[in-house]
């Protein structure tokens, strides 16, 4: 339990032999996390807690509550969130502890309305979830036993009583955002209502003398060609009278050599140094080229060398920003000099109990991300500032972070003073916790919240514009300039040039509403359900009749928000079927109807970013909403609770291709006209096919060419004349097949249709799979004897497919590798295969 501060896990996959700093002696720790207690506040019915936990988890892991994510439970455990509750622990306090100079009780993460005792004496008062506090509990910790005791508030009362005094205009809880707390945890359209409270960060005793390290600013001069220079600042903590103190810095480059080393002297504390790395290796998103990272090492002294305190960032060589709109560009990203089309999507949190999110459940999330060819997530601003670990796999696998503050979709009461100084501390907090990571491209203020905004007072619509400025864009602007200077700001997005376009889910518009809108793609999404497995993990099979039963339409919260509106779901239900009817056959039953629409929405999506794409420069950004989940439910993310992948994360790797083939109709003219896109940096050269066939799959045209793909650029590639077949043969009865293949290999596949996919009378494929392989790991070929549309395999038991949802061509065999949870038989592997497509969602053969 009593251990000096450790390193950060991370540091460990660095090889740090040639660093010679010894152990950092003075500071101490006692992690007080671990076994606590729980009750209700005033009750002694005490039971097991854990920390960092939440109040919901710890009452579930008690067999208190069921669990909320089951059916309609979210509903029969509201009353948790009423509750006042305390957490209480002992703990030790070793002797060593008891002598050092300064003595902290350090909270990462207090949610939210929280009392602190220490062996019964009040220590403090919080109310921002999002900070770290430290308070000096010198006088009051004793040799041996000690308790604390944490009591949180319901914080309804608070903001049902604040409401009263002045309403806030929200699209959300009424209220909410009088606390600093995670506004998704009121409920949203995506996610449940369920109100958490509890210790959710690491809690501990750090005890120091003489001083610690406080603040290490890096930053990054990359105006000399072939070298970067690094600025290393250094501030001890206490400020006050800080005796003659050294630092000493080291930087390692990517394999663990040490490429540069200072020690000065600090004046009052605070000092800075300079380096220069001669022949840097440039940090790239993912895609670009590699994510090498360097090391920074920062050690305080006092002036005999004997060490104080240590610190280690890692960082990437790298200028990144996010370039304002123009009348020549929209707003784009830029990675050293190079402007890039941005690929990706927006992430939420991953489980409403954050205690619950592994370092194990993030890789895979993001390398998931990776795997479809992204090269960004925008990290929402209703959520949480995003854990440390998160921004490390980030900066590990290129992916570029818009950052948002964590205010979202209702205004805030910035006239107060003290709200206003709390988002400043918190600010700082997080800043200062992050700025190193190279994966931030840009710090945006927040989510949606200019719809609130007003002209000079404050309504019961809108926030006013003074008000909304001096939080947004002053305050938070502020903090970045002085804790992150160099690093770009926006005060909010959509408004600092990006699109939130939303007028074909919430306006009820088609998908090619898409092709009207152009720019940086912030947010633009289509709902679709989880796969079978996910929604029998929170259903019973009698609410498995129809997607319209309560249970499933409790976990469809689009157009209602959090628990209280009257809405039942069935609104987001009928937006669904709306397009799965407008594009598509009626699905035959409940399972088809899940698949039906899963591909509906990676049809939509498809379509937009494929037109956006084309276009680049003219857009320069896809982020489709959302990734990923809170629970499991039905929404617009790609990878749902337990990160399995709908359609649209499968065609995501297919249409964030780094090299592209697309088409597009065009009815007037009857022509197909090719596209090729490259987001490579050099041109590539390669072979561009194509093929008609009419829907029995026989070719009655096909043709090839060399294709040159110039770097970074899209452009039409061939035009295909199809008025003598389509006279011949009509719209309904041709399918347009393109390839592209370059170094050697298939790098992509497109299918045209000039008619929507419910006027084609598609003929049974016939479908056949072969298996090979052993164990977990299988690849399976797929075979269709006439064309398949959106195919896809699936095997019993948890796996990861390569690929799904394909279209297959009589001739031209698919493959897709699955890696099984469990290893199985040949046998086994072909008793649970199931392959699918399109044809299957409406014909009973
Ligand atoms: C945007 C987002 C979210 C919301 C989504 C879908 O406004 O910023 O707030 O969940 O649309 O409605």
């Amino acid at each position: 339990m009593f251990k000096t501060i450790a390193t950060p896990i991370w540091l460990a996959i660095v090889t740090w032999s040639l660093f010679t700093f010894p152990a950092a002696a003075q500071i101490s720790r006692v992690d007080l996390g671990g076994a606590w207690e729980a009750s209700a506040a005033g009750s002694n019915d005490w039971f097991d807690a854990t920390v960092p936990g939440s109040i919901h988890t710890d009452l579930l892991a008690a067999k208190r509550i069921p669990d909320p994510f089951f059916g309609t439970n979210e509903l029969a455990v509201q009353w948790v969130g009423e509750r006042a509750w305390t957490y209480r622990r002992t703990f030790n306090v070793p002797d060593a502890f008891l002598k050092k100079e300064h003595q902290l009780l350090r909270c990462e993460g207090l949610d939210t309305l929280a009392t602190v005792t220490i062996n019964g004496h009040k220590v403090a008062h919080t109310d921002n979830m999002y900070r770290t506090y430290e308070f000096n509990v010198k006088q009051l910790l004793q040799a041996g036993n000690n308790s604390i005791e944490i009591t949180f508030d319901s914080v309804l009362p608070y903001i049902d009583a604040k409401e009263k005094e002045r309403h806030l205009p929200t699209w959300n809880y009424p209220g909410s955002s009088y606390v600093r707390k995670t506004p998704c945890n009121f409920g949203w359209d995506w996610g449940p209502t369920l109100i958490t409270c509890g210790i959710w960060r690491p809690i501990a005793l750090v005890g120091f003398d003489i001083a610690r390290l406080d603040n290490v600013l890096i930053t990054q001069d990359h105006s000399q060609a072939g070298k970067v220079r690094l600025t290393v600042q250094v501030t001890a903590d206490p400020p006050a009278n800080p005796p003659p103190l050294r630092a000493s810095v080291t930087v390692a480059d990517p394999d663990g050599n040490v490429c540069a080393s200072t020690n000065y002297d600090l004046a009052a504390g605070q000092g800075a140094t300079d380096f220069t790395i001669a022949k840097p290796r440039l940090w790239w998103p993912a895609g670009m080229g590699e994510h090498p990272l360097y090391t920074v090492k920062v050690a305080l002294q006092d002036r005999q060398g004997g060490e104080l305190d240590t610190t280690a960032k890692r960082i990437g060589l790298r200028t990144l920003h996010a370039i304002q709109q123009t009348d020549k560009a929209p707003l784009h990203f830029e990675v050293n000099g190079v402007p890039f089309f941005a690929k990706g999507a927006n992430w939420v949190p991953p489980d409403v109990f954050p205690n619950r999110i592994t370092k194990e459940k993030l890789r895979r999330f993001m390398t998931d991300a990776v795997a479809a060819n992204m090269n960004g997530l925008r990290f929402w601003g209703g959520g949480n500032y995003e854990q440390d670990e998160l921004f490390d796999l980030c900066d590990e696998l290129g992916l570029c972070v818009w950052l948002d503050f964590k205010f979202a979709c209702t205004t805030y009461p910035s006239y107060d003073p003290a709200f206003l100084e709390s988002a400043r501390a918190e600010a700082r907090d997080n800043v200062r916790r992050l700025r190193h990571h190279p994966s931030i491209a840009v710090w945006c203020g927040n989510n949606e919240i200019m719809f609130f905004r007003g002209q000079d007072e404050w309504t019961s619509e809108k926030m006013s514009q003074a008000d909304y400025y001096a939080l947004f864009r002053d305050t938070l602007g502020e903090v970045i300039r002085a804790d992150a200077p160099g690093a770009d700001f926006v005060t909010g997005s959509p408004d600092c040039g990006d699109v939130h376009f939303w007028e074909v889910w919430h306006g009820g518009k088609p998908f090619e509403k898409y092709a009207d809108i152009h720019g940086f793609m912030s947010e633009f999404g289509f709902e679709a359900w989880p796969v079978p497995a996910t929604v029998d993990a929170f259903t019973t099979p009698a609410d498995r009749d129809t997607v319209y039963s309560k249970v499933i339409m409790h976990h469809m919260r689009s157009n209602r928000g959090y628990v209280g509106v009257k809405e039942d779901g069935k609104i987001g239900t009928d937006k669904i079927m709306i397009l799965v009817r407008m594009y598509f056959h009626e699905p035959k039953d409940f399972e088809s109807t899940l698949w039906l629409g899963q591909i509906t929405q990676a049809f939509g999506i498809e379509y937009g970013v494929l037109g956006w794409r084309r276009e680049m420069p003219r857009s320069m950004g896809c982020m489709f909403w959302q990734f990923n989940d809170t629970w499991p439910g039905t929404s617009w993310s790609s990878e749902d609770y337990f990160g399995r992948w709908k359609a649209l994360q499968f065609r995501a790797r297919h249409f964030y291709s780094p090299l592209l083939v697309s088409g597009v109709w065009e009815d007037q003219k009857k022509t197909v006209t090719l596209w090729t896109t490259s987001d490579q940096l050099q041109a590539t050269k390669g072979t561009l096919r194509w093929s008609v066939t009419d829907l029995a799959g026989a070719v009655l045209e096909s043709g090839s060419q060399k294709a040159v793909l110039p770097a970074q650029k899209s452009q039409t590639a061939k035009t295909l004349d199809l008025a003598a077949l389509v006279d011949h043969y009509g719209t309904t009865n041709l399918l347009v097949w393109a390839s592209l293949e370059a170094n050697g290999q298939t790098v992509s596949q497109n299918l045209v249709t000039l008619a929507k996919a419910k006027e084609l009378a598609l003929l049974d494929p016939h479908l056949t799979a072969e298996v090979s392989g052993d164990g977990t790991d299988w690849s399976i070929t797929l075979r269709a004897e006439h064309p398949a549309l959106w195919t896809w395999v699936q095997v019993a038991g948890e796996a990861r497919y390569s690929d799904n949802f394909i279209h297959i061509a009589p001739g031209t065999p698919a493959r897709a590798d699955v890696h099984l949870d469990k290893p199985v038989t040949k046998e086994e592997l072909l008793a649970g295969l199931k392959v699918r497509s399109l044809f299957d969602t409406y014909s009973a053969h």
